[in-house]
Parts: structure tokens; sequence; C-alpha cells
């Protein structure tokens, strides 16, 4: 299923004279306090954010799944899926595929159906917290950190294929994300698993092309549950370093203990000029890949503050890649990354709202009040007519979601591929 600009227009033309009083109205208000409403739009337009293709389908959790009718059963309608968010949002330019999960038979055609769809490939993600069909080795007890040499060995050249498989696609970077740990107290040789991670890593980064860049994830706990070999940013930016300058850190929202300062995390990378790769979810007590926004707008607004600083101020860092890691139990995963999607850009508009002069002055005279006042009159601004703007402009739909339920777009796909197609991977 493909949505036609047609489409988007005519259901956009009901509303846009609502719009246009709401964006004079905002366009007003933000030249009154300096702003270029118009650069605050392209920027806002420009803003585009890469869907995994794991999570087009119902993930469930350890207890059960319960699947969505019409889920894309194959990277095909995964593809067609994310074309559809993108047309209604104008948002969705990218896709992220992990493989062995989605391994594409045919290259060109893919690559044209990409084309066709407007959207690039973003990072390639490996696997190597399951075991591969008929893989000599196995990972149950790591994978690029293994005490078994055979286990690294297959680690390092899954990595080495997947990226093989992304320059056939045009990706630029692999994003590695290690089950790798311990259960138990005592269980590993904390620093042999460090010293492998890092050789194999090494490894994996010396195999990329010169134009490509490698992501370091990390997670405190899950799925081993004492220890992780990749814990923390620390531990991260530790091992990028140790591979070179085009390696770096992935800060995903739900990879942290409760109430981590993230905001913190992310200028210390940007300042350092590893932040590299940035997943974006929402979680209430541990990674629990949760849309976006739903549980803590105001700690996401926090962190693209300093996304916003660091995107003006530091050089060193190149424009992360940003992607939506998120997992659906419950809601329609279309209708949950469109959510996803908006959230994300109110709070890149509000943080480009944040009066940076007046804050360094408020930090400068200590003046924690002050500092406070501003940022939260950036935050409690209303950004909506502005991100509507954006997509009016882009020929997206000026309200997405409710566009995609007029439309009938989960019938649709029902129809077209059957109730009980099921979503391939997680
Ligand atoms: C692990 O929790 C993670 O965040 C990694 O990015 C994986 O690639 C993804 O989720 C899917 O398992
Ligand atoms: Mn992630």
């Amino acid at each position: 299923m493909r949505i036609s600009q047609d489409q988007i227009a005519a259901l956009n033309a009901v509303k846009l004279e609502e719009q246009a009083a709401a964006y004079t109205h905002l366009a007003g208000q933000l030249e009154r306090e300096g702003f270029d409403p118009g650069q605050l739009v392209r920027k806002v337009r420009e803003f585009q954010v890469a869907v995994p293709s794991w999570a087009l389908g119902a993930g469930g959790t350890r207890f059960g799944r319960f699947s969505q009718p019409g889920e894309p059963g194959s990277l095909e309608h995964k593809m067609e899926d994310v074309g559809l968010l993108h047309s209604l949002s104008g948002a969705a330019g990218a896709i992220s595929l992990h493989i062995p999960w989605d391994i594409p038979q045919d290259f060109a055609a893919i690559r044209q159906l990409a084309a066709s769809l407007g959207l690039v490939f973003d990072a390639v993600n490996s696997n190597t917290f399951q075991d591969p069909k008929g893989g000599r080795a196995s990972y149950r007890y790591g994978s690029l950190s293994a005490t078994d040499a055979a286990a690294r060995r297959q680690a390092v050249e899954h990595n080495i294929e997947v990226i093989r498989i992304g320059e056939k696609l045009g990706s630029k970077s692999l994003t590695v994300w290690l089950a790798d740990g311990a259960n138990f107290p005592g269980q590993t040789n904390f620093q042999q698993a460090l010293a492998h991670t890092t050789e194999s890593l090494q490894e994996v980064y010396a195999a990329m092309p010169e134009a490509w860049k490698l992501f370091i994830e990390y997670k405190p706990y899950e799925p081993n549950f004492y220890s992780t070999v990749i814990p923390d940013w620390g531990t991260s930016l530790m091992l990028a370093e140790a591979c070179g300058p085009r390696a770096y850190t992935l800060v995903d929202l739900g990879h942290h203990l409760p109430n981590t300062n993230i905001e913190q995390i992310v200028a210390t990378l940007m300042w350092k000029g590893r932040l590299g790769g940035f997943h974006f979810n929402d979680s209430k007590y541990g990674d629990d890949d949760l849309t976006v926004g739903s549980i803590k707008p105001y700690a996401l607004f926090l962190i693209f503050s300093e996304l916003v600083y660091g995107l003006m101020n530091n050089p060193q860092n190149p424009v992360p890649a940003w992607m939506i890691d998120a997992s659906h139990n419950i809601k329609d995963p279309l209708e949950d990354l469109l959510q996803s999607l908006e959230a994300i850009r109110e709070a890149y508009a509000k943080a480009l709202l944040v009066d940076r002069r007046a804050l360094a002055a408020a930090q400068q005279a200590h003046d924690p009040a002050g500092c406070q006042e501003l940022l939260q009159h950036a935050f409690r601004t209303d950004v909506r007519p502005l991100l509507r703007q954006a997509r009016l402009e882009a020929g997206a739909a000026l309200r997405p979601l409710e566009t995609y339920r007029i439309l009938e777009v989960r019938r649709e796909l029902t129809r077209e591929r059957g109730a009980g197609s099921v979503a391939t991977g997680l």
C-alpha cells in the first residue's frame, strides 16, 4: 500500500485554515522572541529519524506475543511500512536493518524500492545475541568477548559480513550491541572479557570502509543480569577510543539505570566528539522500549537541549544517527511509531527555542531560578503548529495519526497481507 500526495493533500485541505491561524499566531510569538520561524520550520523538516526493521511488528515480551493483523512478513513489506510512515510524517526517511533478521535477497531491487519510497539505509545492526542457524560455535557464553576463540571468530566474521551487506545497500555505519555478560558473580573474568572485546572490535573496525563509522551501544543489564561487558558510556567510549577515530558511542535512552542523568552523558560525549548514534524510546523502569515521550517528556526535552547545544557548539562531533528503538506489544506499531516521530520532533523544536545567550548569562550569574525559567519557557511552548507547518511544506500530513486512521491503513494492510501475516525478526 502507498499513500498518494493527492490523498494527503485532500485531507490536509480541510485543516488548512485552522493551521494557518495557529502557525501565524506562534510565528508572531517566536519572532517577538527573536527567532526566525521559517528557519525553525526548515530545521524541523530536515530532522529525519531512522525506523528499525524490527519495530514494525509486535515485539511481545518473554511471556507472550500478540500479533497485529497485517504485520509485514518480508523486508519489502517492512520497507513499505516505513514508506507509509514517511509519507504521513515526512520524518522517517531512513530504515535500519538487523542482520540476520532482514537479509536482502536482491540488492538492486531493494535499493530501487527504497529510492522509490524516499528512503535511505541507515546503520546496519549485527546480531550476536542469538545463535546463527548452523553456526560452528555458540554465543551462549558470549560473542565478541567469549573465552571460546571459535565463538569470537564467528562473531567477528558475522560483523564483517554485516558490513559487506551494508555496503551493498549504501549504509555508512555499523551498530554493535553485545548481550555478552554474566548472570552470577564470579562467572566471568571482567578484565579478560574486556580485553577480548577490545581485540574483536578492533578487527571489525579494521574491516570497515574508509567512510564508515562504528557505533558501540552500551546497556547495564539484560539479557545478562549480574554484569554486561559494555555496561555504560564510559566503557563504550574507552572501546571506541581503542578502535580509532571513526568509532563512537551509541546512546539508547532505555539503556540506563533509573534516574541516570542522560543529558549529562550526551554533553560529555559530544564534547569529546564521540556521540555517534542515538536510539529513542521511553521507559518507566528499565529497557521498556515504550513510545518516545510517553513517560518522561521533560527528560527527553532536557536531553534534546544538550543535543542541540552540541550540534551548535561541537563541530568535533558528527551529526548523530537518529533511530527509534522501540518494541510494540499493545499498540498498532505504525501508530506508535507516528507518535514517537512526533514526540522526537516536538522535543527537538522545543530545544531549538532555548534562549542560549540568556541561559549562559543566567548560568554566569549563578541564577538557577532564571535558568529553570528559560528552559521551562521553551518546554512549555506549544510547537505543534510549527511541526505541522514543516509537514505541510514537505507534502506530508498535517495530522499523521488522524490521517492514518481516516485512510484505514491497517485495514488495507490486513486485506493485502492477510490477518495472520507475522513480522520476521523480533
Ligand atoms: C538491545 O536492547 C537493543 O537496544 C539493541 O539496539 C538491539 O539491536 C535492539 O535493541 C533490538 O534487540
Ligand atoms: Mn538499542
